[in-house]
C-alpha cells in the first residue's frame, strides 16, 4: 500500500535492487541548481536514484525512533510522580507515536511502504537513534530525555525543516511545534529535581552522567567519520554537519544544565571562544557503533516490543484494511 498517488511503486522496487543505471547528466544538473535556489522537491518531481534512497534510509531511520523513542518514557506513565506529570507524559508518549506516522507517510511518499519500513525495522535492517537503546532506570532519566533528548532533535529537526524535501520539511515543521512542548514539560521535571531535595538532585546527576555520552552519540559520528554528510549537505537534505549540530546543542544546553548546579561529565569539555567551537573527551566511538549496529542495553527489548505488537494487534490492521478477514464473535 502506497500513501501517496505520486508514486510509482516501481521506483522503489528498481532502488532495492540496486539501480546502478546512470543519471541524465541534464536532468541531474537541473536538480541541482533547483535545490541551489533553495526551492523545494515534491514526490511527483524527478530526482535521482540516490536522492531518493538516501531520503527513504534517514526518514525512515527517523520515524523509527519516534516509534522506539516513546518506549522509554512509556515505561514510566504507571510510576509518573502525581497526576499532572502523568497526564503530560501520557500525551507526550502518543505524540511520539503520532510522528513516527507523520514520517513513515513522509518516507512513503518516496516509494517505500510502512509495512516494507516496519519489517525492516523488526528485522534490524534499518536503524534508529542511538540513544534508545538505553534504559529510563529512574523518574530522572524521565526529565533527561524530555529536556536534553527532546533538547537535541529540536537543534537537528530545525535546522533540517529548511531542507529541500518538502514533505519531509513539513513534518518537520509540526513536530518541532509539539516538542518545543515537551522541551517545556521535560524542563520543568529536569528543574524540579535540580531544585528540589538533595537525594533528587543527586538522582538528577546520576541520570545526566548516564545519558551525556549517549547524547553526544546523538548528533551522528564526527564529520571524519560521517558516511552521508556529504552527499545529504550538497542535496540540502542535512541542512548542517554533525560536529555542527552537536556545537550548536552545547551551545544552547551547556549553560542550561551548569546554571542548576549539575556537572557535565566530561572533565575536558570546553568552548574555544575565539572560534566557538566545543571541545570534549572521547566519547567512546566503538559503543555507538556497537549500539547502532544492535549490541545496546535495550536493543533486544525495544525490538522485542515491536515484535509482540506486530504479532499481537495485527486484527486491527485487518479490522481497517481488510475487514473480509476478520471475525465477528457475536456478543452473549
Ligand atoms: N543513531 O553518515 P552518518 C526523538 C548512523 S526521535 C543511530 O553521519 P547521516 C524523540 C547512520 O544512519 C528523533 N544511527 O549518517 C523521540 C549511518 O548508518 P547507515 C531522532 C546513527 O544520516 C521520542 C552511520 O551511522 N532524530 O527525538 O548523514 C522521545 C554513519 O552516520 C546515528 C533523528 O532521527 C544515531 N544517532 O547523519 C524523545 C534525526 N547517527 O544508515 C525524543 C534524523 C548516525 O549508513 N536523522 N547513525 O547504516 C539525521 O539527522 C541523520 O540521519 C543523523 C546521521 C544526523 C542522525
Amino acid at each position: 500500500m502506497y500513501g501517496n498517488a505520486f508514486v510509482d511503486p516501481d521506483e522503489w522496487k528498481k532502488l532495492k535492487k540496486g539501480d546502478k543505471t546512470p543519471e541524465d547528466p541534464v536532468k541531474l544538473e537541473a536538480f541541482q541548481a533547483k535545490i541551489d535556489r533553495g526551492e523545494k522537491i515534491e514526490p511527483s518531481d524527478w530526482m535521482p536514484k540516490e536522492y531518493r534512497r538516501q531520503l527513504i534510509r534517514m526518514i525512515e531511520q527517523h520515524a523509527n525512533s519516534e516509534l522506539i523513542g516513546a518506549l522509554p518514557e512509556g515505561t514510566w506513565i504507571t510510576r509518573a510522580p502525581g497526576f499532572k506529570r502523568k497526564m503530560a507524559i501520557i500525551a507526550k508518549v502518543q505524540d511520539e507515536i503520532g510522528h513516527a506516522q507523520l514520517l513513515y507517510n513522509a518516507a512513503e511518499s518516496l516509494g517505500k511502504s510502512r509495512v516494507a519500513m516496519l519489517n525492516d525495522l523488526m528485522s534490524g535492517k534499518a536503524k534508529y537513534s542511538n540513544v534508545f537503546n538505553y534504559p529510563a532506570l529512574t523518574w530522572a532519566d524521565v526529565a533527561v530525555i524530555g529536556f536534553l533528548v527532546d533538547g537535541a532533535a529540536i537543534v537537528n529537526q530545525l535546522i533540517n525543516s529548511k531542507g529541500s524535501y518538502g514533505p519531509y520539511c513539513r513534518a518537520l515543521k509540526r513536530i518541532c511545534a509539539e516538542e518545543a512542548f515537551h522541551l517545556k514539560q521535560g524542563h520543568d521535571a529536569f528543574v524540579a529535581l535540580a531544585t528540589g531535595t538533595p537525594k533528587q538532585q543527586s538522582m538528577l546527576q546520576e541520570a545526566l552522567n548516564r545519558w551525556w555520552r549517549p547524547l553526544i552519540h546523538f548528533f551522528g559520528p564526527s564529520d571524519k567519520q560521517s558516511v552521508h554528510g556529504e552527499t545529504l549537505q550538497r542535496w540540502k537534505v542535512k541542512m548542517a554537519s554533525n560536529d555542527d549540530m552537536r556545537n550548536k546543542f552545547f551551545d544552547q544546553y551547556v549553560p542550561k544544565i551548569t546554571e542548576v548546579g549539575l556537572t557535565i561529565p566530561d572533565p575536558e569539555l570546553r568552548k574555544d571562544e575565539a572560534t566557538g567551537e566545543w571541545f570534549y573527551g572521547d566519547p567512546d566511538w566503538d559503543e555507538f557503533f556497537r549500539v547502532i549496529k544492535g549490541d545496546g542495553p535495550c536493543n533486544k527489548e525495544r525490538l522485542a516490543v515491536r515484535h509482540w505488537v506486530n504479532e499481537n494487534h495485527q486484527w486491527v490492521s485487518d479490522a481497517l484494511l481488510r475487514p473480509d478477514r476478520v471475525r465477528m464473535v457475536p456478543l452473549a
